[in-house]
């Protein structure tokens, strides 16, 4: 690699960065569940490859592989100590703004008493956290498509008796082949009543007609998570352009489950140049071998971009941020 070349990419390497898209138990590294596994006598033996590190075959597979992680995230103090974990890796990266995907059907199966309680030991813990390493951290309680429409109630239930300046958005991740997005419209409807901002998974498998359908059977989402497989679809590419519609695009995710064979073939470069308003994010970082240094770097070395573009990435993700406008501000400060 030439000087050029490595003097950039370190530079933009140290950029402080905004993350929208995050699964907060897909964020856990593994050694951190090897070690709940151990303590809680539970043989997860079966979801490790010898390296150590998440194995699994393909996306549906991921899927399987994860629940089983979550399986030992148990009490309120296991998602505390799951928090402080994540923003470490995350700060490493020198990430000063994450939001984070939460789900209720795993901290207390749905029920609006029990996610108060995970939620505000989490909470806390992100508020230690923020003292003492300078990054924010805002939730948006995610359904799981998978689990259906009837799941999906309770975790809107919840969603709704927790909107404020923490739990800050509602959205949906999990098989987009199951189902319609308009089958989940009663959750997304009564999230967005409580107040709070929309983003649904659309376009990772889907195709091109799934962000359509996000577009059309659900009312008031602002971002899309991945949505990249619009780029097949001309006309919705300029409808995103023009509707300012945010796009939560996560290339390492996608190279690592086969989407795309590289990131210099993924289209986030081409989303950009027509107008779309992308940003990038990590997804499930450990499952994916991803973190938010390595994919600006990877976007520097894919596409050439230098620190101004990836200043401008962070710029349009704090501007898509669900959180409200002082802690905005505040972010704004650490981007410099
Ligand atoms: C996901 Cl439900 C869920 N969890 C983690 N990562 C995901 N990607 C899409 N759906
Ligand atoms: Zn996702």
């Amino acid at each position: 690699m030439n000087e050029e070349l490595e003097d950039r990419l370190a530079r933009v390497a140290a950029l402080p960065k905004v993350e929208l898209h995050m699964h907060f138990e897909g964020a856990a590294p593994p050694a951190f569940i090897r070690g709940l596994a151990k303590e809680k006598k539970v043989d997860l033996s079966g979801i490790f490859a010898p390296d150590g590190s998440y194995a699994y075959r393909d996306f549906w597979h991921f899927l399987e592989v994860y629940e089983a992680a979550t399986s030992v995230l148990k009490t309120p103090r296991d998602f505390a100590r799951l928090t402080r974990a994540i923003l470490e890796q995350s700060a490493e990266s020198g990430v000063v703004y994450s939001e984070t995907f939460l789900s209720p059907d795993f901290c207390g199966g749905g029920d609006v008493g029990a996610w108060k309680e995970y939620l505000h030991a989490i909470r806390e813990e992100a508020e230690a956290c923020e003292r003492e390493m300078g990054i924010t951290l805002r939730g948006i309680v995610t359904c799981i498509r998978h689990f259906g429409p009837d799941k999906a109630k309770p975790i809107a239930r919840c969603a709704a008796e927790t909107a404020g300046d923490w739990i800050v958005g509602f959205g949906m991740g999990g098989d987009e082949k199951v189902g319609h997005q308009g089958d989940y419209a009663w959750a997304f409807d009564a999230a967005r009543e409580a107040g709070l901002r929309l983003t649904t998974h659309a376009g990772e498998w889907g195709g091109a007609k799934s962000v359509r359908e996000a577009l059309t059977q659900l009312q008031g989402i602002e971002r899309i998570g991945h949505g990249v497989q619009s780029i097949d679809d001309p006309a919705l590419v300029e409808e995103l352009a023009e509707r300012g519609i945010v796009l939560e695009v996560c290339p390492g995710s996608n190279v690592t489950l086969g989407i795309w064979p590289k990131v210099a073939a993924h289209p986030i470069a081409k989303l950009r140049d027509a107008g779309v308003k992308v940003t990038v994010s990590t997804d499930d970082p450990p499952f994916f071998h991803a973190t938010m240094t390595r994919e600006f770097r990877d976007l520097s070395e894919a596409f050439g971009w230098q620190e101004d573009v990836f200043a401008q990435l962070n710029q349009t993700a704090l501007a898509a941020a669900f959180c409200d406008d002082a802690t905005r501000a505040e972010v704004a400060k650490r981007l410099g």
